[in-house]
């Protein structure tokens, strides 16, 4: 009896759980939607299998949530911004609902559910593909989008492969990748937002869900593009405006900006696995200065600690690191320092004690501590996903600043442990919260900066630099990114410029990667290429790995020494120019390294594989990395004028040009019209410049302003309206360049201004606020001459820009020059 009992309920349970695993197995749609509420900006929708929530956040933004559950309130560490007061309007029938706004329109099919993004006029953005939709197998799920005709794909942030990911389908899960391949994915960042181009229209879409997500951009199906993710709810923003600039300033408008960053930081940075002792340390400082490379940081990676335990010193090595930090400090350098999350698992040790003590560790979800292995050996990782985990951490921090560390080095982050393969069964707190190690993992290192850049930033009252491995959405915030561990070879110099053109219109605009490469040793003229790519890339650090060759700019011989110093000098004096270019990220969010597809969207040649490596440095330069092997480059010129950087030779656009290639120079061209600002030459940013600001204008056809902006490079005063900021337009219609009227508190440290103009030979004088100024012709040299090596030179000192130039003083208040 009690068998036959048995036997019947164990049927059942074995029946149940069939039946439950193949609907796991099974394909589940949104189906009909049975009831809709318009609700302000808001849509609450009951389908027949789903439930869905759209909210217009602006007049651009539209978020869609979809869970298999009823929605209720989320939480989300990647958006800051709430919606807007936006003007919509809204209708209901049968077979639809239409949200329209001033910038796009949305229709919701009923039955089935499905979406329909339109411009105001009816064109098509972006659409659900009919049939597929949003769907779910198990708690899986993805959205289907209709592959529009010659629809490409950029974006994803840091991600290898292409400028044009069509055909290709990538994986979120920040990893640890050492030497990654030049199309591994993922590596170490999650910035789940990419742009969609096709028929003259480009959208964004961002899928902010932190469990490992895929994004599919027609790899093995002609049919759809999609994205999807584990579990979690499918929750994306959709973002539609003309230009791509406007998406990504919308997008950085959800996720944040980047904070002005300290204007050391910009210098170049000098770093290897790892400089020690301490006199080691001096001695690159000092002969950074001895062979006049301008520099302002040096990075201690991990050999610093004792035995790599976090907050410590190795004594021996560095015995008095304030002294050190001091010493650095006169000579103009400040220090950046490595940490890793893993706290070393020994009795004693005053950061696990205190750890174990304020309870602040991941566990596993029987409570007892994770413990995982890195550097120290067995270890504890704090959560910083509890407040008490950040202030724990933020607490430790303070040591490092008030030894007088600047700059903080985020690594391993992803988590990053000997076998990678963190358990899924693994707790973090989630303010309150608590979830698994699926949904935490890819949030693990935008929580880690957050909590290292509030630390330093409430220790130091300055502005401190951070630097992170992994990301997520909204890591923009608070940190730079690096790439990670590249290899010292051709095309992962060339990858890894692509990457920063991808992070940079996913929203990060403060990025580098290991210039000489990480892994292995360079050859020599990669080395010389890649230092001249590194001073326009907007975090300009030489690192490389433990047991490679040395890897300062005078390991390579005199002429690779002659070459970087000319670029390192050109990084210098062109600070005005990137300071200025920073402050329009923190304003817009657009980045400093452009591809070129931002703003020649709608021009196939610049998805070409010869011509995607091409970017723009701010909003004037154009840079054409080859590798260093090339004798010949072939160059793609977009629409407009462009001027050589060395001979200002001019180039018209919309047109291919096979040119020479030498080591010596890197292929820099300026757009027309563009207003370059730069400064004298300086060895570090602690050196003042000469008060005179030499403002570059190049002739062109077009209209153009430039943003000029500068504070004193540190406090957060700027904050506080701390800061002297005005806009220079170049009308050439008009025939003018005005200056217009200062905003802002802050004395600009220039008290002249040259004017140095570029292609206006005719030119005789100009007038400076009504009165007449004679011009004076100037050959004007960007780079020095390498003439010892190259006497008749392929870089040729007669080549110079004919330039014409004036001198006036620099005022508050408005500035008309006519030209
Ligand atoms: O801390 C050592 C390295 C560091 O130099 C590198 O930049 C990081 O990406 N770190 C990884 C640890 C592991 C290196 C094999």
């Amino acid at each position: 009896m009690y068998i036959k009992a048995l036997l019947r309920c164990s049927g059942w349970i074995l029946l149940l759980s069939c039946l439950s695993a193949q609907a796991q197995n099974q394909v589940k749609k949104i189906g009909k939607v049975n009831t809709a509420h318009i609700s302000g900006q808001q849509i609450i929708i009951s389908a027949e299998n789903a439930y869905a929530e759209i909210t217009v956040y602006s007049p651009a933004v539209i978020r869609v949530r979809l869970d298999q559950r009823p929605l209720t309130t989320d939480f989300s560490y990647a958006v800051v911004a709430k919606p807007t007061t936006t003007r919509i309007q809204t209708s209901q029938n049968n077979d639809a609902i239409n949200v329209s706004t001033d910038s796009l329109q949305l229709r919701i099919d009923k039955n089935p559910f499905a979406l329909h993004f339109l411009t105001p006029s009816g064109e098509v953005i972006n659409e659900d593909e009919a049939g597929l939709t949003t769907s779910w197998i198990g708690d899986e799920v993805t959205t289907y989008k209709k592959m529009q005709d010659g629809e490409r794909f950029i974006g994803l942030g840091e991600k290898t492969g292409n400028l044009d990911r069509k055909g290709e389908g990538y994986t979120n899960w920040n990893s640890d990748k050492f030497g990654y391949a030049t199309n591994q994915d993922p590596i170490y960042a999650t910035i789940p937002f990419y742009i969609g181009i096709h028929h003259h229209l480009n959208y964004g879409i961002f899928f902010d869900n932190t469990f490992q997500s895929d994004f599919n951009f027609g790899a093995s199906n002609n049919r759809f593009s999609s994205f999807g993710a584990r579990r979690g709810e499918m929750n994306y923003y959709f973002i539609y405006h003309p230009q791509m600039a406007d998406i990504i300033s919308s997008y950085t408008s959800l996720t944040g900006r980047m904070p002005m960053p300290p204007l050391w930081s910009l210098g170049y940075q000098q770093n290897r696995y790892s400089y020690y002792p301490d006199t080691e340390v001096l001695r690159i400082a000092q002969t950074l200065r001895e062979k006049k490379i301008p520099a302002d940081g040096i990075t201690l990676d991990i050999h610093y600690m004792d035995a790599y335990k976090l907050f410590t010193w190795n004594k021996s090595r560095f015995p008095n690191p304030a002294q050190l930090a001091k010493q650095l400090d006169n000579m103009g350098f400040k220090l950046t320092v490595i940490v890793d999350p893993g706290i070393k698992v020994e009795d004693g040790y005053a950061a696990y004690e205190s750890g174990k003590k304020e309870n602040i560790f991941i566990k596993y979800s029987d409570g007892q501590n994770y413990t995982g292995q890195v550097w120290p050996g067995w270890c504890h990782f704090p959560d910083f996903t509890t407040a008490k985990g950040r202030d724990w951490w933020k607490w430790q921090l303070k040591s490092y600043i008030h030894d007088g560390v600047r700059g903080i080095w985020n690594d391993m982050n992803e988590i990053a442990t000997w076998g990678q393969k963190m358990p899924d069964n693994v707790i973090f707190g989630y303010e309150g919260h608590p979830v698994t190690h699926q949904q935490a993992h890819n949030i693990y290192g935008l929580q880690m900066v957050r909590a290292s850049y509030e630390g330093a930033r409430e220790e130091l009252k300055k502005r401190p630099f951070l630097l992170t491995r992994a990301a997520y959405s909204g890591s923009q915030r608070y940190s730079a990114i690096w790439t990670g561990d590249n290899r010292a070879e051709e095309d992962h110099m060339l990858l890894g410029v692509r990457l920063l053109n991808s992070l940079g219109v996913s929203g990060m605009a403060f990025s580098g990667m290991d210039i000489g490469g990480f892994t292995g040793n360079p050859t020599v003229s990669l080395y010389a290429r890649w230092m001249q790519i590194g001073a326009f890339v907007p975090y300009f650090r030489n690192h490389t790995g433990v047991n490679t060759k040395s890897s300062e700019p005078w390991a390579y011989g005199e002429e690779v020494l002659e070459i970087t110093r000319n670029y390192v000098n050109l990084r210098y004096e062109l600070l005005p120019y990137l300071y200025s270019s920073m402050y329009e990220a923190t304003r817009t969010g657009m980045p400093v390294m452009r591809t070129l597809a931002l703003t020649n969207t709608f021009d196939a040649n610049v998805y070409d594989a010869r011509y995607q490596n091409q970017y723009g440095y701010g909003p004037a330069f154009m840079i054409a990395p080859f590798e260093s092997t090339k004798e010949f480059g072939q160059i793609y010129f977009p629409e407009g004028k462009w001027y050589n950087l060395y001979t200002d030779a001019v180039v018209n656009g919309r047109q291919e040009m096979i040119t020479p290639l030498s080591i010596k120079t890197l292929p820099v061209y300026v757009k027309e019209s563009s207003i370059i600002p730069m400064q004298s030459l300086i060895q570090s940013t602690a050196e003042k410049p000469t008060d005179t600001l030499f403002l570059h204008i190049y002739k062109g056809n077009k209209p153009n302003t430039f943003v000029y902006y500068e504070d004193d490079g540190e406090s957060f005063d700027n904050e506080k309206g701390v800061f002297y900021q005005r806009a220079i337009t170049y009308s050439p219609a008009e025939k003018k360049i005005v200056l217009d009227k200062v905003n802002g508190s802050y004395p600009s440290k220039f008290h002249h201004i040259q004017l140095l103009l570029h292609g206006f030979d005719e030119q005789k004088s100009i007038s400076v606020n009504g009165s007449p100024l004679a011009l004076q012709a100037n050959g004007y040299a960007f780079l020095s001459p390498i003439s010892r090596f190259d006497p008749q030179g392929f870089f040729n000192p007669a080549e110079r820009c004919s330039v014409l130039q004036a001198t006036f003083e620099n005022g508050n208040q408005l500035i008309n020059v006519d030209l």
